[in-house]
């Protein structure tokens, strides 16, 4: 995805974010071995300083979830929260692990609005009981083409959804990020309309495998990572998996969503993971699996990341060449 700097970079260029990928390839090598193996209980360690004062109530009970994708290697937690993108604070890779500490995750609130029965707002510490935690581990793979393999822990998008008592008028939801310009004072390092936003048509919403997701690893979302609460849809692009959520809203119409907003050419409002769709500026066929040695990173890319079975169906008849 492209990201310009408001400051440093004329507005004719554009940085693509294969020289990201190469620039942080060339700092993990130089200092990025020797921390792979760390467990999930060295997780308050790796990320904020609000995380680190909060290890002992960190962890969460979870289920073994029924949609869990099983068999590859999981991604070890050092990359999953050093390896983010999170624009609100900063546009590297590392700078989210450095600059999230300051999130605010509690007191934390979920309001509900839109075409539902009437608005409702949901306190984290509700949602987190209103259904048993399940960890499943899914595939997540960025439009950059790296990927991913994260034990995730939520429950699905759609028990929730029942609860919000959407009308009959509701065809899509949006979700919006937390934005506070103090606390996320790198926002200004992108060009990017804040709050992000992205949205599902309702049909996406409500597949069992869109999770609401609460934690990783057994634990907590560390705040990079889009603490408190975060959705996670596994056949998408990362992108459409938006952190961090404040806001949901369902609505009629299909909503305003931020990368589609910064270019619609490169960025569609399905963005289903599809290798015979590749992106203008670099293909989609293969990707690089974060956290793997080097020889053995590059993956073929799988339809709809992989979940086809679960998700094709959604949309059968439609051009997925125009609809991208
Ligand atoms: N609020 C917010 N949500 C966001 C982003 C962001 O910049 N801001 N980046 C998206 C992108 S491009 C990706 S790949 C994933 C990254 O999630 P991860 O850092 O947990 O791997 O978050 C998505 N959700
Ligand atoms: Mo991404």
């Amino acid at each position: 995805m492209l990201v310009r700097r408001t400051r440093d970079i004329l507005s004719s260029e554009i940085t693509p974010r294969e020289h990201f990928l190469n620039r942080r390839d060339f700092m993990r090598g130089a200092a990025g071995v020797g921390a792979a193996a760390l467990g999930a209980d060295r997780l308050a360690d790796l990320v904020s300083p609000h995380a680190a004062v909060l290890a002992d109530s960190t962890k969460l009970q979870t289920v073994p979830g029924k949609l869990t994708t099983t068999g590859e290697q999981l991604t070890p937690l050092e990359d999953i929260t050093h390896y983010n993108n999170f624009y609100e604070f900063g546009v590297d890779k590392g700078d989210p692990a450095r600059n999230a500490g300051g999130l605010p995750t509690r007191p934390w609130t979920v309001k509900v609005e839109g075409k539902v029965k009437k608005p409702l707002t949901f306190d984290i510490d509700a949602l987190l009981k209103l259904r048993p935690l399940e960890e499943r581990v899914y595939r997540f793979r960025c439009v950059e083409a790296w990927s991913m393999v994260i034990p995730w822990v939520g429950y699905s998008l759609s028990e929730f959804i029942q609860q919000c008592d959407p009308l009959p008028s509701a065809k899509y939801v949006q979700f919006l990020s937390y934005y506070n310009s103090k606390v996320e004072k790198w926002s200004s390092e992108s060009t990017i309309f804040w709050p992000y936003s992205e949205g599902l048509r309702m049909d996406e919403a409500m597949n069992p495998l869109t999770l609401l997701t609460f934690g990783m690893y057994g634990e907590v979302l560390p705040n990079q990572d889009g603490a408190p609460v975060r959705v996670v849809v596994p056949w998408k692009y990362g992108f459409k998996s938006a952190k961090s959520i404040v806001t949901v809203k369902f609505v009629d119409k299909q909503p305003n969503t931020t990368w589609n907003d910064m270019a619609p050419n490169e960025y569609g409002f399905y963005s289903n993971v599809n290798p015979q769709v590749d992106h203008p500026r670099w293909s989609q066929k293969t990707e690089r699996r974060i956290g793997l040695p080097f020889y053995a990173q590059r993956k073929e890319t799988l339809m709809f990341n992989g979940y086809s079975d679960q998700v094709a169906s959604m949309y059968a008849g439609m051009n997925l060449k125009k609809y991208y």
